[in-house]
């Protein structure tokens, strides 16, 4: 009898009628292969149905995960580690705490073409407790070959810092450019060469206490009000 109704409920199971309570399909039962994405209809595995972790960088390809597979704004704040490290990348056109002010903490940052420091707090714009360097540029004015005529040259500012290598004997007369000068920016001119460097007093262009002769290590600083550059200070050393 027991032999009878075993046969019997193996029938119904091939012919449909009901289901066993099977234990759960596992890895050695399914071939290599076997489940492709083809089997599977859009949207029914979903993160109910995958353990935690269970997807690792492993099962991805390099390439794989492609903008589009990522829904807008698909990945949340929430997801990402609020430290991020980069190693040996960089950072392209991300800008770091756009609209908000933030901290951050570098130990080396160097940046081409211009930092603009601003004051959020009115305490420092600027807080420096290191080297605080201003550059360096170099006007080098060569010698004209006429005799007793000096040679000229137009110094246009590089960097806050600039030396004058004037190499005329006859002395050169050096020029204040305001092609790339701003409102604020200062200027510390060094002449390093045994030639004398003359700066003028011109209206509208470089406001001098007066003429100034440049001689070796003599050194003249300026700031550009505006349109126009004046004195701050000179140096007869
Ligand atoms: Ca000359
Ligand atoms: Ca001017
Ligand atoms: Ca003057
Ligand atoms: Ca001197």
């Amino acid at each position: 009898m027991k032999k009878i109704l075993s046969l019997g409920l193996s029938a119904l199971f091939l012919l449909g009628f009901a289901t066993p309570a099977f234990a759960l399909v596992t890895t050695s039962q399914i071939a290599n292969g076997a489940v492709t994405s083809a089997k599977i209809a859009n949207g029914s595995i979903t993160g109910a149905d995958m353990g935690l972790n269970s997807v690792g960088a492993r099962h991805i390809a390099n390439g794989q995960l492609k903008a589009e597979d990522l829904a807008n704004n698909a990945v949340t704040d929430a997801k990402i580690v609020d430290a991020l490290s980069i190693y040996g990348g960089t950072i392209g056109d991300t800008p770091i705490g756009l609209t908000t002010p933030n901290d951050a903490v570098f130990m080396s940052i160097t940046a081409w073409d211009g930092v603009t420091f601003l004051s959020y707090t009115n305490l420092w714009d600027v807080d420096v407790s290191g080297i605080f360097s201003l550059g360096y540029d170099l006007l080098w004015i060569e010698d004209d070959g006429v005799g007793s005529s000096p040679a000229t040259g137009t110094l246009e500012i590089g960097t806050s810092f600039t030396q004058v290598q004037c190499d005329d004997p006859d002395g050169c007369d050096v020029t204040l450019g305001e092609t790339n000068a701003s409102d604020g920016d200062i200027l510390a001119i060094v002449n390093a060469s045994t030639n004398t460097a003359n700066f003028a007093d011109t209206a509208d262009v470089s406001e001098l206490a007066g003429a100034f002769a440049a001689g070796e290590w003599d050194t003249l600083t300026l700031l550009y009000e505006f349109d126009r550059w004046v004195e701050l200070s000179r140096s007869n050393n």
